[in-house]
This record gives structure tokens, sequence and C-alpha cells, in this order.
């Protein structure tokens, strides 16, 4: 009998991935179970999570330099280094996650793909489906009710730190507060913010419903991460490789996009049990008042001609 042993782990290339996320969020699942299994015969997956081995934003510069193999990135984080990618973190511009799939795999996304992967060292492999955005708040609906955008005035609202970011907080009426992923819970429960916004499997994940009162369904950006991988680990990949990592890399977003999408629905009923008060605002006030927002912006002024309407175009 011929016994073949498989490549030494030694030989392998070691994929460390960062992500501000637990090990529990339905994106790090699927790395973890699709992912890194089918990925296991030439590279051996290795996921950090909790911004234990980078801190949230860095990631990308830290691929860049060598330090890093994989993040699960945001187009706002991409937006630091190229502007137009706010484009993609705009507020109610993608209507779900089939769009958004519609979107990425459209030839409008190759110039954004070529630009990071040239200019960065960072390919682009895949989008993953994170959720529709709502406003979480620490006080009860009998404090304070929001069913339109000036309702958020004074409201300190934790957003991430980027600018892309804040700008759709301040777009919102709120008072964006900028603060990394990992200290939210701590401030919510010592008060230190109002509120913070994430898609209901995150508010789960991350237990903020133990220390907020009430959501509002604002549905503001139905968000979304891209796999970013490092360029010159893939240039060393076969092509056989590079096959497999990429079809392992779409089987992970299809994985975890299935699982967040029924972790949206299921999570209502959960969440009224735990005693929060969930609600639909004035949709109609809060989208009017966002778009006007990015008109004339300098974001708005970033995007190249023509994509926002190819985007709604690929719309329902
Ligand atoms: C967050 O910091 O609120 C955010 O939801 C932003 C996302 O882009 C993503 O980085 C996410 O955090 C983390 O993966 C934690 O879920």
């Amino acid at each position: 009998m011929v016994c073949v042993s498989p490549a030494l782990a030694k030989d392998k290339a070691k994929l460390r991935m960062s992500t501000p996320a637990s090990a529990t969020d339905q994106r790090c699942i699927a790395l973890a179970k699709v992912f890194g299994p089918a990925v296991a015969d030439f590279a051996v997956y290795e996921p950090h999570y909790n911004a234990s081995l980078i801190a949230q934003g860095s990631e990308l510069e830290s691929i860049a330099s060598g330090d890093l193999e994989m993040s699960i990135t945001s187009a706002q984080e991409l937006a630091t280094f190229f502007p137009e990618f706010s484009i993609f973190a705009t507020g109610y511009v993608h209507q779900d996650a089939a769009h958004q799939v519609r979107v990425f795999n459209d030839p409008l996304m190759a110039p954004f793909k070529q630009k990071v992967e040239k200019e960065l060292g960072v390919k682009l492999l895949t989008v993953m489906y994170l959720g529709r955005r709502h406003v979480n708040l620490r006080m009860p609906k009998s404090e304070l009710t929001v069913m339109k955008p000036e309702d958020l005035a004074g409201v300190n609202l934790r957003m991430p730190g980027s600018d892309a970011w804040q700008f759709l907080g301040k777009a919102l009426g709120a008072n964006p507060t900028p603060m990394a992923f990992t200290e939210v819970y701590t401030a919510l429960q010592t008060a230190s913010v109002d509120g913070q916004d994430n898609p209901l499997p995150t508010v789960v994940d991350a237990k903020f419903y133990e220390v907020t009162k009430q959501i509002v369904l604002t549905s503001h950006l139905v968000d979304l991460n891209y796999i970013a991988f490092s360029k010159a680990v893939w240039d060393e990949l076969t092509p056989q490789q590079q096959t497999e990592l990429q079809a392992a890399a779409d089987a992970a977003a299809e994985s975890s996009r299935k699982n967040q999408l029924q972790k949206e629905e299921e999570l209502v009923s959960f969440l009224r049990q735990q005693g929060l008060e969930i609600y639909t605002p004035d949709l109609k006030a809060f989208r009017e008042q966002v778009q006007a927002q990015y008109v004339g912006s300098k974001f708005a002024a970033s995007w190249p001609k023509g994509v926002l309407e190819k985007i709604n175009a690929l719309g329902n």
C-alpha cells in the first residue's frame, strides 16, 4: 500500500485572519467551518477574534505590510484609503443581501477591486452579508421614542471610528461618537454612550441586549464586509490552489449569508423576550434625510460617474 503523507504544516501558507468579531459571529463560524477545511490541503487558517491580534481599522494596513494575511473588511475601512468606496457604505443604497452580491459581481466593481489590489496589495475575494443596521438605545421607549431623524438630536450614538461611519451617524440625525467595537458593551453599560447601531445578530452575539432597552428598525445600512486577502500570499499559490481558495471564500460567504438572514428573522422574538422594545420608525423620513445629506457631500464627490445609477439598476 502506498502511503501518501499530507503536506507538512510548515510547507503550507499560514493564513492569519484578524477581526473584531467574536468566534460565534456567523461570518467567523462560516470561515472556520467552510473556508478553513476547504483550503486545508495547502494552507493553515488561523483566526484571531475580538481584535486580539490587530485593532479594528488597522487590518488593511497590516495585510499591506505583510503582518496579516486576511481580514473581514468593510467598505468604510476601504474608504479611508480610497474615498470612492464610501458609495458602498452609504445609507439606503444596498437594498438586501442579494443586491450586495449582484453589485460585487458586476463589472462596475472591477476598477474598485483593481485599485485595492494594485495600491494596497489586497484582494477582495467575496462579499459577506453583515445585515441591516438598526439604532439600538439604552433608554426605554417611554423616555425617547424615535420616529424621525430629529428625534435622534443630541443622542450620543456610538459608530465605528472612520469618517464614512461618522458621516452616516450624523446623517441619521444623531451625535456620533467614534469607538472600537470591542469597547461598546462597556460603554453602553456605563452610559458613556446612549446607543449603538448594528444588525440584530450582532446585538445578540455581542450581548448588547443586556445593556440596552430598545431597537429602532431604521435599516439605515444593509451592511457588508469583504474578505480581504493578501495579494503577496495569493501570488505564491498555484492556479489550482487559487481556484480552490476563491471557491472556499465564496462558499463561506454563501453559508454565512444564509445563516445571518435566518438569524435576522428569528431574533426579533428572542430580543422581545429579553424585554427590548422593537419598532419601525418613519422609514421614508429617515431615507430622505440620509440621502439628502450625501448629495453634495465630499463622499459623493469621490464616487465615479454613473456608479450609483448602476448600483440602483441592479436593485429590485
Ligand atoms: C461595528 O464596529 O459596529 C461593526 O459592525 C462594523 C463592521 O464593519 C464590522 O467590522 C463589525 O463591527 C465587526 O466585524 C464586529 O461584528
